[in-house]
C-alpha cells in the first residue's frame, strides 16, 4: 500500500494554540475557550485509552456531535492520537428508527459505546421494543457524558445496552478541561448508579464552602474545584485573559472553580448535582437540581424531568417542576401522576423539595449537546417569558412556544 505523503507538515510549539472552542454560554457573552497543542492531546490521548481500555483492533464509537468539546476530544484526538478506530456517525438515534444506534453497533462490532444521558432517556421512552433485534454482545463499556445521568437511565443502559456485563462509565469534564477529569476505570472501578466515582489519575478535586474553605472528609456536599493544573486545561479565554481569571479563579484562592455543585460518598465517589447557578434555596435549604429530577423520573410514567425555582413569598423559592410523559403515562390523570412524583420527592429527598406546580409537556429546551436550558424555564415558571433571549441555538426552538402556551 503506497503510503500517505504529509504535505505542509508544520512542527508546532507546545503551548501553541490548536483550537479554540467556544461554550454553549448559557449566560452572558460566549467565551472562547483556547486549548493548546501537546497537554491537550496528551491528556485525551491518555484519558481515552484508559477510561476507555482501549486495546488495539478495539472499534470505538462516540455518538457526540463533533462541535462538542466531547466530540473534538474523543471522536478526534483521543482515538486519533491512539491510532484507534473512532466511528463517525452524523444522523440521529431516531431515524429511520429507534434501533439506529443498536444497528450501528453490531454492523461495526462496537467495542466501546459513548454517548449522553439525552440520547439514553429519549430511547429509554421508546422502551425495550428497538433493543432486541441487534447483537450487542461485541460492547465491552458503555459511557455516558454531558449531565448527570439519573438512576433509571443508567438501569436501563446497564440491563439493555450492555446486558450487564459492559461497565457503564460516568464520566464529567468541561469544555474548559479538554478531556475526562472524574471517571470510573473500567473493570477497576466499582460502578455506582448517578456517581462520576473517582479523579482520574493525577487529577485532585476538592468541594469548598460558601466561606471559601475546603470542605474535609466524606459525606459532604459543596462546590467543585481543582487544586492543581492538568495537562489539557484551558489556557484563557481568547481575547479577555481577564475574564477567563475571573471566572475560573477568583471565587477560591489558589483553585480552578468548576461551576458546578458535588457531593461525596461515604467511600469519596463524587456525585455531580449541577451547576451551582441552579441551585434553589428553598425556606433556608439548599437544593440541588439532580437529585430531584432523578426521583422524579422514577415514576414510572415519567421519561424526562427538568426543575427549577420561582418567587415564593413564604419559602423564598419554590419549585417549579416540568416532566416528559412516556406513551404509557399519557392516558393518565394528571393531578394523580402529580401527587405520585410528590409522594417519591418525599420518601427520597423530603418534603422540602415537593413540587408546587407540575407541568406536563412535550418536550424541553436543549443544547446541541443535550443540556437542558434552564435559563430559559426559569424564565417561563417566572412569568417572565417576553425576554427569554437568543433561543436561536437550541437544538429545538420550537417546544418553548408550546411550553409558554401550557405554563402554570
Ligand atoms: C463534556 C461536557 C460541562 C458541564 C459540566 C457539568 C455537566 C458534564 C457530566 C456533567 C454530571 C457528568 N462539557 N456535565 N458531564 N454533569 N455528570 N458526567 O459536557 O462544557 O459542554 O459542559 O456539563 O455541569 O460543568 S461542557
Amino acid at each position: 500500500m503506497k503510503r500517505l505523503r504529509i504535505v505542509n507538515r508544520e512542527i508546532m510549539d507546545a503551548e501553541d494554540p490548536l483550537f479554540i472552542l467556544y461554550t454553549s454560554g448559557s449566560t452572558g457573552k460566549p467565551k472562547g475557550m483556547v486549548h493548546t497543542t501537546a497537554g491537550y492531546m496528551v491528556y485525551t490521548a491518555y484519558t481515552f485509552k484508559n477510561v476507555f481500555q482501549y486495546t488495539e483492533k478495539d472499534v470505538f464509537w462516540c455518538s457526540a456531535d463533533i462541535g462538542w468539546i466531547t466530540g473534538h476530544s474523543y471522536i478526534l484526538y483521543g482515538p486519533l492520537a491512539n491510532g484507534a478506530t473512532s466511528v463517525l456517525f452524523e444522523g440521529v438515534p431516531s431515524y429511520p428508527d429507534f434501533s439506529r444506534f443498536w444497528q450501528i453497533v453490531e454492523k461495526h462490532k462496537v467495542n466501546q459505546f459513548y454517548t449522553a444521558p439525552t440520547a439514553i432517556r429519549a430511547l429509554a421512552k421508546e422502551g425495550t421494543a428497538y433493543t432486541q433485534n441487534n447483537d450487542l454482545s461485541s460492547l465491552k463499556v458503555l459511557g455516558t457524558v454531558g449531565e448527570p445521568i439519573n438512576e433509571e437511565a443508567w438501569h436501563w443502559y446497564d440491563d439493555n445496552i450492555g446486558k450487564n456485563q459492559a461497565p457503564i462509565v460516568d464520566t464529567w469534564f468541561q469544555t474548559e478541561n479538554g478531556g475526562i477529569m472524574i471517571t470510573p476505570i473500567p473493570y477497576v472501578t466499582p460502578t455506582k448508579p448517578t456517581y462520576a466515582t473517582l479523579p482520574f489519575i493525577g487529577i485532585q478535586p476538592c468541594l469548598m464552602n460558601e466561606e471559601g474553605k475546603e470542605i474535609r472528609g466524606n459525606q459532604v456536599s459543596g462546590r467543585l474545584c481543582i487544586k492543581f493544573p492538568w495537562p489539557s486545561i484551558a489556557r484563557t479565554i481568547w481575547g479577555d485573559h481577564d475574564r477567563y481569571k475571573a471566572t475560573y479563579f477568583s471565587a477560591f484562592e489558589n483553585k480552578y472553580f468548576t461551576g458546578d455543585g458535588a457531593l461525596r460518598d461515604e467511600v469519596g465517589y463524587y456525585r455531580i448535582t449541577g451547576r451551582v447557578d441552579d441551585v434553589i434555596i428553598v425556606s433556608g435549604h439548599n437544593l440541588g437540581t439532580a437529585p430531584i429530577e432523578d426521583a422524579i423520573n422514577e415514576h414510572p410514567a415519567v421519561a424526562e424531568s427538568a426543575v427549577v425555582g420561582f418567587p415564593h413569598n413564604i419559602k423564598g423559592h419554590a419549585l417549579y417542576g416540568y416532566v416528559i410523559l412516556k406513551e404509557s403515562g399519557e392516558g393518565r390523570d394528571q393531578d394523580n401522576v402529580r401527587r405520585e412524583i410528590n409522594q417519591i420527592i418525599s420518601e427520597q429527598i423530603g418534603p422540602i423539595a415537593k413540587l408546587d406546580k407540575i407541568q406536563f409537556t412535550s418536550g424541553l429546551p436543549k443544547t446541541r449537546s443535550g443540556k437542558i436550558m434552564r435559563r430559559i424555564l426559569r424564565k417561563i415558571a417566572c412569568q417572565d417569558s417576553e425576554n427569554l433571549g437568543d433561543i436561536s441555538t437550541l437544538l429545538n426552538p420550537e417546544v418553548v412556544e408550546s411550553i409558554i402556551e401550557n405554563a402554570l
